[in-house]
């Protein structure tokens, strides 16, 4: 592949140039979404997971004026360490690039680089959407077009409820994005495993994943497949606790005005605080178990392909 604003790292190349399964892994996570060192160790026991699975992982994020397609270890760490890492999703990109500075990619920045390089499998915990409020703020994550555009799986526990997951599940099938309940026929809700909302089709299998992403691109149609993934019961936050520190972190977000791009990381870091460490506890075990399912998926892929 020939862009002078990708870099693609040998491993990955080489993974790809033969055909062998790679799963791409978000930074917005690492930089913004968990406290140091929690994000680091999680980074390596992510990378780590889907090597034992089989297949080779590749963490995207801005590093020098390119998009990095599998970041070294010297790399994740500074996106895990340095002060004012960027948050980079599609509309940031350009500025990204272009300053030199280091940025941390979104789900949707992280897609687009996925695609560019031709890996058809990304590992995330969970997607961005429709927040609530959306009636007066219009905060739609650019997550929700992109997962409409790029020609990638991403394996999530769905949705948190600091979202609007009813209207997320309407923007996701306006933008086309086929979404699956993987072992479920909910849409699972992060913390816990079940937003109580129908998914439109169950899967059981990789197989089954790996055999709507062949049927979806052969036939030329563009853009996504969410995989909702639930997080093991055992392993699930407690409800109750989750339900109230995400009122209270919305509450705390609009008496500080706090909106935009920073909305998000601000109720992650407010949900986390006030759950004692519960939810940054189950928000691991959820990645490492969506990074067990997307090597499954991308190994599958990789045979049917
Ligand atoms: N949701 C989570 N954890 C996260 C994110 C979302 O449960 O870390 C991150 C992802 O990188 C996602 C981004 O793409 O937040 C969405 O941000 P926004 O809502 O600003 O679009
Ligand atoms: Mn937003």
């Amino acid at each position: 592949m020939v862009n002078s604003r990708l870099q693609v790292a040998p491993e990955v190349a080489e993974a790809l140039a033969n055909g062998r399964p790679v799963v791409a892994l978000e930074s917005t996570i690492v930089a913004h979404g968990m406290p140091y060192p929690e994000n680091l160790e999680t980074a390596h026991m992510l990378e780590q997971t889907i090597r034992d699975g089989g297949a080779i992982p590749a963490t995207i994020a801005v590093i020098n004026g390119k998009l990095q397609i599998g970041c070294d270890e010297a790399m994740l760490r500074a996106l895990a360490t340095e002060e004012g890492v960027l948050k980079v999703s599609r509309r940031d990109l350009p500025m990204a690039l272009a300053s030199g500075k280091t940025g941390a990619t979104t789900v949707s920045a992280t897609l687009i680089g996925a695609d560019l390089a031709g890996i058809r499998v990304f590992v995330t915990g969970g997607i961005g959407g429709v927040h609530r409020g959306v009636a007066e703020t219009w905060d739609v994550s650019a997550d929700i077009p992109e997962l409409g555009r790029a020609r990638v799986a991403v394996v999530s526990a769905g949705a948190k409820s600091i979202l609007d997951i009813p209207k997320t599940l309407e923007a996701l099938e306006t933008a086309g994005v086929t979404v699956l309940g993987y072992g479920t026929d909910t849409f699972p809700a992060f913390f816990v495993p079940s937003s109580g909302l129908p998914v439109p089709y169950r899967v059981d299998s990789p197989k089954e994943v790996a055999d709507a992403m062949a049927a979806k691109w052969s036939l030329g149609l563009g853009g996504g497949i969410l995989v909702g993934n639930p997080i093991p019961e055992e392993l699930a936050a407690d409800a109750v606790t989750v339900h109230n520190a995400t009122e209270a972190a919305l509450e705390s977000a609009k008496s500080h005005g706090i909106g935009g791009k920073d909305l998000t990381p601000f109720l992650l870091k407010s949900i986390s605080h006030a759950t004692g460490g519960d939810s940054l506890a189950a928000n691991r075990a959820l990645v490492a178990h969506n990074a067990t399912v997307g090597a499954a998926i991308a190994l599958a892929f990789s045979q049917v392909d």
